[in-house]
């Protein structure tokens, strides 16, 4: 089924809209020159019902991201956390992912956006495992992708920006057709900086290390794998990382909305460990879906109840 071509409603511009009409000209400027930001916000089934993981961390990322662009979001903070919270409850969602997305208008062509207007839409569906089923338990194996992330003077990488997904496609599209599930790109200098989608750890020596995020997204679900780390009495380094250190690793995993934490079992064919999901990552998903699924009263705040 399209995307374009389902029931449900998605907010655009202020309003639930129906989904089918939730559309845009093809003089859209974002189409033409990709100045836009997005978030990815998963809603998890809990015992209070549906509830969204870390939407005022999202929220406010998307904001961010925003800000660094120079585009002027209409709308609140406030605003935009009740519209993520609306979608999922208009579409009677148990759990899904919300996707909030700002981008420029038909205002005008021509690469300046200053006029062009700027719309904001939300909409949520349900999404399963990101990387495929059984990538939770069983690992996936990735490659050291050919191309390069952006130079952080080049695309600014603490923006979610819908740009900087051009060279995560083209990453992720080279691991697939060469057989491997994901693609771990390096920044300019060849250290390790990201997933086409997702944040890196590695584990060495029982110590949890993750690469310096220069040219990488401040993950969300980075940071509440670092708090719960932490809590485990386990000790994270932030460090330059290299494509070696990645091939002796003990254990090395990926974070995100859509990915959660995925286990990596091979990188450029080097068997990564003993090939299998290590314990620290076992741990570390643990508790990490023990929060989502608000089983862990710790980390109740870290869950917004959409009703
Ligand atoms: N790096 C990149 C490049 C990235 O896209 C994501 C999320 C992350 C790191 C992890 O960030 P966080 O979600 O805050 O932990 N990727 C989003 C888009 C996935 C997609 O295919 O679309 C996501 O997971 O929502």
């Amino acid at each position: 089924m399209s995307m374009a071509d389902r029931d449900g409603w998605i907010w655009f511009d202020g309003a639930l809209k129906p989904w089918r009409e939730a559309a845009v000209h093809v003089l859209t400027h974002t189409l033409h020159y990709g100045l836009g930001v997005f978030e990815g916000v998963r809603a998890y089934a809990t015992p209070r019902g549906a509830a969204l993981f870390r939407l005022p961390e999202h929220t406010r990322r998307f904001m961010q991201s925003a800000h660094i662009l120079g585009i002027e979001l209409p709308y609140s903070s406030e605003q935009l956390a009740a519209a993520q919270a609306e979608v999922v409850r208009a579409n009677q969602l148990a759990q899904g992912y919300v996707r909030p997305l700002a981008f420029m208008g038909a205002g005008k062509m021509g690469v300046d956006p200053e006029g062009a207007g700027v719309h904001v839409a939300i909409a949520a569906w349900p999404w399963g495992a990101y990387l495929g089923d059984g990538a939770m338990e069983r690992g996936i194996r990735v490659r050291i992708s050919s191309f390069a992330r952006h130079h952080v003077n080049v695309q600014m990488c603490r923006s979610k920006s819908v740009s900087t997904y051009a060279n995560s496609i083209l990453a992720h599209r080279e691991a697939r057709a060469d057989g491997f599930d994901e693609a771990i790109l390096l920044d300019t200098d060849g250290f390790v900086a990201e997933g086409s989608g997702e944040n890196v750890f590695l584990v060495r020596d029982g110590r949890l290390i993750e690469p310096e995020v220069a040219s990488a997204l401040e993950g969300v679900t980075r940071r509440s794998i670092i708090a719960l780390a932490a809590e485990e009495g386990i000790a994270v380094e932030t460090r330059r990382v290299t494509r070696d250190e990645l091939y002796i690793a003990d254990e090395v995993f990926l974070t995100g909305t859509a990915a959660e934490v995925t286990p990596v079992v091979e990188v450029d064919r080097r068997r990564v460990g003993d090939g299998r999901r290590g314990p620290i990552t076992a741990r570390l998903q643990e508790r990490f879906f023990a929060c989502v699924r608000g089983a862990d009263a710790r980390h109740a705040d870290w869950l917004t109840p959409v009703a």
